[in-house]
């Protein structure tokens, strides 16, 4: 079920240091259903390593692909700030590249067609790739043609002689899920017009490392990124990156605009390095920091929630992220400290939580029950959802923000 990483990822090499052991986890996004709840759940060792070659951060193993993305919960429209955020990059896209009304856009792990809805808006043709059958389902139903497949050079080379070539291919939170870096980018070549224009998002390390964001730490992300490696990384295929930005979603991100050729790096390129020298990401030391700070934050986490419980008061979950259940399982959270979770996803409701087995329902169990406290599980929507939960907080309801330090709200 899955394989044992035997050298980095991007540059092949063999020095690697395990920094971080959160010890074995079930898989983030495997929420149980109530119908078929199981007697023993699949667990996997999580550990994460640094290459001292590139500085490279990764996972020591890749879980089959088929076992993580066949079958998926996880849908984008479910969070009204992440819509807005597509939206933004859509038109960001199209209005700095010059894309033209017309042009064919591809999105690589497409999930529910939210991005491409943003992009069918502009005028664009729009096509998703997507390997959950159910989610890619949901797409096509909301009118986004969607291919049901994982995306590979064949796989490009098939619709390149069927549709032609991609003005703009997208893959956004999709890029850290990948084992074959080479061979997404081998296909991205025979996909992508010259002149065209990839854009990639993936979580950035120096958002992860500053702000403690270790429960973004799960099997599905393989990959950690800094943008040094990954430049180096392009460059060696035959790409550059021509622009790149930090951007405020799923804990501080880096969008990255890539095309085809060889030119001089820009500013928003060379000053993101400098920050990632003057950070020291190349050394080992702020890796083995951060692990520190985890076993801290758990301790500290764990004797916040039993003393409110121990005062006899209720907590519930706000929000049922993949990231939860490995803040939970780490933090040895189940439900005898949290009553129940809620979540917006329809597709979450009347499951259980992962190795914690807490029960999820539709958000409306939390405003008719008000309990005193609400762990924030989906605390990268922190701003939204304290805008949103106004009338909770104003009636006494506390919000408990996990990391950086526990915090009460
Ligand atoms: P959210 C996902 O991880 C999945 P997750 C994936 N593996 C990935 O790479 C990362 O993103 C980056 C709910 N919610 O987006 C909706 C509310 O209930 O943080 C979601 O279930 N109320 C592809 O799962 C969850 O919280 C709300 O008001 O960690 C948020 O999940 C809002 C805003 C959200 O990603």
């Amino acid at each position: 079920m899955y394989t044992e990483l035997s050298a980095c990822r991007i540059c092949k090499g063999r020095n690697l240091h395990k920094f971080l052991s959160l010890g074995h986890m079930p898989l983030a996004n495997n929420f149980l259903h109530e119908d078929k709840l199981p007697e023993r759940e699949l667990y996997f060792p999580l550990d994460v390593f640094y290459c001292d070659t590139c500085g490279m951060v990764q996972l020591g193993i890749v879980v089959d692909p088929e076992i993580m993305f066949s079958d998926y919960i996880y849908l984008t429209g479910s969070s009204e700030p992440l819509k807005a955020h597509f939206a933004n990059l859509a038109d960001e896209a199209v209005h700095n590249f010059d894309v033209q009304v017309g042009s064919f856009i591809i999105d690589i792990g497409s999930n529910d067609g939210t991005l491409l809805h943003s992009f069918k808006e502009l005028g664009m043709c729009v096509l998703g790739i997507e390997p959950a059958s159910n989610i890619s389902e949901l797409a096509m139903q909301r009118g986004i043609e969607t291919m049901n497949d994982f995306f590979n050079v064949n796989l490009a080379s098939t619709i390149r002689e069927e549709r032609g070539q991609a003005g703009v291919i997208t893959a956004t939170n999709v890029f850290a899920h990948l084992n074959d870096l080479e061979g997404f980018i081998s296909g991205i070549n025979v996909l992508l017009a010259e002149g065209g224009i990839l854009v990639i998002e993936v979580p950035y390390i120096v958002d992860m490392l500053d702000k403690l964001e270790f429960d973004t730490i799960y099997h599905e992300h393989l990959s950690y990124f800094a943008l040094r490696p990954l430049v180096n990384f392009f460059s060696r295929f035959g790409f550059v990156i021509v622009d790149v930005k930090r951007v405020n979603i799923h804990g501080g991100s880096i969008r990255i605009y890539i095309q085809k050729g060889d030119r001089n790096l820009p500013s928003s390129v060379s000053d993101l390095i400098r920050l990632e020298e003057e950070l020291k990401l190349d050394s080992l030391d702020i890796y083995q920091q951060f692990a520190r700070d985890v076993m801290q934050l758990k301790k500290d986490l764990l004797f916040l929630l039993t003393s409110i419980k121990s005062q006899g008061a209720t907590i519930v979950g706000y929000g049922a992220p993949a990231k939860g259940n490995i803040l939970l399982n780490y933090c040895t959270i189940g439900p005898a400290i949290l009553d129940y979770i809620i979540d917006t996803t329809a597709f979450k409701h009347g499951c259980y939580t992962p190795g914690t087995r807490i029960p999820i329902f539709p958000e409306s169990r939390f405003h008719d029950l008000q309990p005193d406290y609400a762990l924030l599980l989906a605390w990268n929507y922190s701003d939204s959802i304290l805008e949103r939960e106004k009338v909770y907080r104003q009636a006494g309801g506390k919000f408990i923000l996990p990391l950086p330090k526990p915090t009460v709200i």
